[in-house]
């Protein structure tokens, strides 16, 4: 996290503080590693919420927010240093590193957990806790829960509400503070130049996996050290699968490709989706959906202004979409009747977006039981429109079977209205066909 300054997780963990009070403590766990293969784990990623309040990396840490606490507000559990262990698997910070580089107040090794957590619970109302994510977890905090319960002769002192933290933290998570959308800038520049580059390197008779390459390798040479999620490169009808990431198939003329690709870059998510022709120029049908669904995203994002509500941009691209979908003759029947029917949901199946930030799809309320949200500064989304067509589906033009588009962008709400941060990677139909097998050399 060389990238956030210190005192930005400092001001984080204060506005915490001041929304749950003195009354309160608050744990957060960054998670166990996971097994992948027999005794091989799948790559580390600490939980967002830890990596937000702190930067602390390593596994199994357990951060205690206890506001006005004797020994300071911010107390880490870590992995203790351990010569050998370290040897083997990475440098550790240790309870120390944990105090010296990562703003805890106090730091103590894992093991004292069960010794030390009572204390820090003690006295105070409201528990903050996330249950139901980590089973072993959430039976340990029970029975210390349980523990302090049952001191006699002395006040209650075990917290009598346990509330989720996920209400307080993600309302401000959501929001993102200047030194994130710097992050979350340089993360879509990165992604922006890795779709270039497989535009630019694309031609008939390349597999998926070679454009996957191509696009993960700009994000690392970039120092973007993970894909934000797993890459979807589909070739085809292997467009038409949302999430498809197998990427094992051969992209053939006369195809068009989609790519959803993003990075992680300093912890924050980019997300970016075209979709183009393998051989650099569209077909007649391949450039009509195409166009329609532009047109949906470059209206979406027009939308994405201060007090906009989230669902009425949804409506407004389902909109769109489903009256494309009748001029290019995959739905009859009136506009109103086919919205209201969903019958556009056999081609538009997903929602126009979704927030974006450390999380590819970022934490954060859509609707808060009475109304859907509105856009407000700072807060970043994903506008992405699409039409699947499914080389099954009855009644449609027979051209355009097997064809799926998806257009995504990543759009932030300013006081000026919306700025996409993806825009370095071309879109329209001209630019794509200009681009797409131009060439692309690698500079090592
Ligand atoms: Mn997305």
């Amino acid at each position: 996290m060389q990238d956030t300054p210190t005192n930005a997780y400092a001001a984080r963990r204060a506005r915490l503080m001041d929304a749950i009070g003195e009354d309160a403590v608050a744990i957060f766990v960054s998670g166990d590693e996971k097994l992948r293969s027999r005794d091989t784990d799948y790559r580390y990623r600490a939980h967002s919420d830890v990596l937000y309040l702190t930067g602390f990396e390593e596994p199994e840490a357990i951060l205690v927010i206890a506001p006005g606490h004797d020994e300071g507000a911010t107390t880490l559990f870590v992995r203790p240093r351990d010569k050998e262990r370290e040897t083997w698997t990475g440098r550790r910070a240790g309870p120390e590193g944990a105090v010296a580089d990562f703003g805890a107040d106090t730091a103590h090794p894992l093991e004292e957990l069960d010794d030390k957590l009572p204390d820090l619970m003690r006295g105070r109302e409201v528990l903050y806790v996330e249950l139901g994510r980590d089973a072993a977890f959430d039976a340990r905090i029970h029975r210390l829960l349980g523990g302090l319960r049952r001191a006699k002769n002395r006040p209650p002192e075990a917290p009598t509400v346990l509330k989720d933290p996920r209400e307080v933290l993600h309302a401000m998570r959501k929001v993102k503070g200047e030194e994130e959308l710097a992050l979350l800038r340089r993360s879509c520049e990165i992604a922006a130049e890795a779709h270039l580059a497989a535009m630019k390197a694309c031609k008939p008779g390349m597999h998926e996996y070679e454009l996957q390459a191509l696009i993960e390798y700009v994000f690392a040479r970039n120092g973007a050290s993970f894909p934000a999620y797993s890459s979807i490169v589909g070739g085809g009808d292997n467009a038409t699968i949302l999430h498809y990431t197998t990427n094992r198939d051969l992209l053939r003329d006369g195809d068009l490709v989609l790519i959803d690709a993003g990075c992680e870059f300093n912890y924050y998510a980019s997300d970016i989706t075209r979709t183009f022709p393998v051989s650099g120029s569209f077909t007649p049908a391949q450039r009509d959906l195409y166009q329609a669904v532009l047109e949906a995203e470059e209206a979406a994002i027009a939308m994405c202004t201060v007090g906009s509500s989230w669902w009425d941009i949804h409506q407004a691209t389902v909109r769109t979409l489903t009256q494309a979908m009748i001029d290019l003759k995959l739905l009859k029947g009136s506009l109103d009747e086919l919205i209201e029917e969903e019958a556009y949901k056999a081609f538009y199946m997903h929602k126009t977006g979704h927030w974006l930030g450390m999380d590819v799809h970022d934490v954060g309320p859509y609707y808060d039981g009475e109304d859907y949200a509105k856009l407000s500064p700072g807060e970043v989304q994903t506008i992405e429109p699409g039409i699947y067509v499914s080389v099954d589906a009855e009644d449609v033009p027979d051209e355009m079977r097997g064809i799926g588009i998806r257009i995504e962008d990543d759009v932030l709400t300013t006081e000026d209205g919306p700025v996409v941060l993806t825009g370095g990677v071309p879109k329209s139909v001209e630019a794509l066909e200009d681009v797409v097998g131009s060439g692309y050399s690698f500079t090592v």
